[in-house]
């Protein structure tokens, strides 16, 4: 008999990339997309795609996993179940962060995240840096090292007081993110700011989870936004604010770009999907959707639908941060009813990231679907150095590929979700978009409503440089402290 030209073939697909819209046979072979045609020769697996919308497989470059904490709260996700959930909701690729404690190296970080994934992902992973402890020895000695050996972003926080860095030390590891060609992250909140008006609502025992909004104002995110591009554009290099939330950071962001600044912004479901109210649900229920930035208004949640699709957002991740609700060690960390600030930070999201987006984006017409895949696969590889391995259909990519049911009726159920968490934000928001199927490297993770991955299938991907090493002209703008550098 004939040996079949490919391992499988997915025909009659409609594709989209974050460019083009085309039909077409994939031909896969090793793992690899290696034919693109109208009408290919046989596969020894086959699926017929007709009338699916076929994109690539979703890369979610914001999510925390099996992140050591320090407040005696334990994320419920580890790498087997977090990539389970993000497999069956159509991501293939993930890249939570390697956390540097206060006193620890960054070459320590890293292993002990390895020992931690070894074996456990089910889909393909990579590492971005916390840098929390900027010593000379970790930004001048370790950080060139480690891009070089391919983790090339670095996540830096101006709050939060186990990791926060003062401008002068992020302006330390800029300068080396620029002189090593890396991307370097932001959390941008003024972390004074939240700490006096924090200390002025507890004293007025004002300590329900909706003051966790309250504490932490747009202003708040808007000043830190303002001064980390302004810390970008005084070293002329690369920036990446992440989780913005409200409308005046997304306008610092878009007034920085149109002056040719490369500041580039990630958004997430909780700034489409929840307003403040939500941190006000009965009793303790808030605490639910407790996370910082935190959800904000109306207004802000449609000016952050205009800069996804304007352009203003290049990254939409899910900021994955999972705790438990009925949990001392998760949301009830500080008691039952314990104050917000004891409250952990964060919201499970991995799983419903994509069909949000794609039910409420894409199928009510706010994006195309150009900018779908743009945002949440394409753009996010190509800034983290993993493109066009990762993020696009192409010969020669991997064949991380999703096919599309866009013709469902579901209702969001927690019962139905594969994360390890109690509960999710988005329980019983109807959707009407939900992965047929996930590729990862041509094998089903996902496929007609169950998990069909495997621990220790995913690898571990090393990153390129996202941006060139070589600082770019700067359009003659007069920057004479550079050439002293
Ligand atoms: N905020 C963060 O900065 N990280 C994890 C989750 C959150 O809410
Ligand atoms: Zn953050
Ligand atoms: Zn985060």
């Amino acid at each position: 008999m004939e040996p079949h030209a490919f391992d499988l073939v997915i025909r009659n697909a409609h594709i989209a990339t974050a460019t083009d819209v085309f039909d077409a046979d994939i031909g896969i072979r090793d793992g690899k997309i290696v034919a693109l045609a109208q009408s290919l020769a046989s596969g020894a697996e086959e699926i017929d795609a007709a009338g699916r919308w076929v994109l690539p497989g979703g890369v979610d470059a914001h999510c925390h996993l099996s992140q050591p904490m320090n407040d005696g709260s334990v994320l419920a996700d580890d790498f087997f179940t977090g990539t389970r959930s993000a497999a069956c909701g159509g991501t293939t690729t993930v890249i939570p962060f390697a956390v540097q404690k206060k006193g620890g190296t960054l070459e320590q970080a890293i292993t002990d995240y390895h020992a931690v994934s070894d074996g456990e992902a089910c889909i393909d992973y990579a590492f971005h840096i916390i840098v929390a402890d900027a010593t000379p020895h970790t930004v001048e000695f370790e950080l060139p090292g480690l891009i070089e050996r391919g983790y090339t972003s670095i996540k830096l926080y101006m709050t939060y007081d186990d990791l926060k860095l003062d401008d002068r030390q992020i302006l330390d590891v800029l300068a080396i993110a620029r002189r090593e060609g890396a991307m370097s992250m932001i959390h941008a909140e003024n972390t004074d700011c939240i700490a006096w008006l924090t200390d002025r609502l507890l004293a007025k025992g004002l300590t329900a989870p909706r003051f966790h909004g309250l504490s932490r104002p747009n202003v708040v995110e808007r000043e830190a936004t303002h001064r980390a591009i302004s810390l970008g554009e005084f070293l002329d290099t690369p920036i990446l604010i992440v989780h913005v939330s409200s409308e005046e950071a997304t306008d610092q962001i878009r007034q920085a770009q149109s002056r040719g600044l490369s500041v580039y912004a990630e958004t997430c479901p909780q700034y489409l999907f929840l307003t403040a109210a939500d941190l006000d649900r009965p009793g303790f229920h808030g605490a639910m959707c407790i996370c910082s930035p935190p959800p904000r208004d109306a207004t802000s949640q449609q000016a952050i639908w205009e800069g996804l699709a304007n352009g203003t957002f290049q990254v939409f991740s899910s900021d994955h941060a999972p705790f438990n609700y009925n949990d001392p060690k998760g949301k009830k960390v500080g008691g039952e009813h314990g104050n917000f600030t004891h409250v952990p930070n964060g919201i499970p999201g991995i799983e419903t990231r994509l069909p949000l987006l794609f039910s409420e984006g894409v199928m009510t017409g706010r994006i195309d679907i150009n900018k779908f895949v743009a945002v949440t696969a394409t753009d996010p590889a190509k800034i983290y150095g993993l493109y066009p391995r990762k993020g696009t259909i192409c010969i020669g990519a991997d064949a991380d590929i999703v096919i599309w049911d866009a013709s469902t009726n579901i209702t969001i159920k927690n019962e139905n979700l594969h994360h390890n968490v109690d509960y999710t934000p988005y329980e019983g928001r109807p959707l009407h978009a939900w992965p047929a199927v996930t590729l990862c490297r041509g094998v089903p993770v996902y496929q007609d409503g169950q998990f069909t991955g495997r621990a220790g299938y995913g690898a571990f991907l090393r990153c390129e440089r996202p941006t060139p090493a070589k600082p770019k002209p700067n359009f003659g703008k007069s920057t004479p402290w550079l050439d002293i550098l």
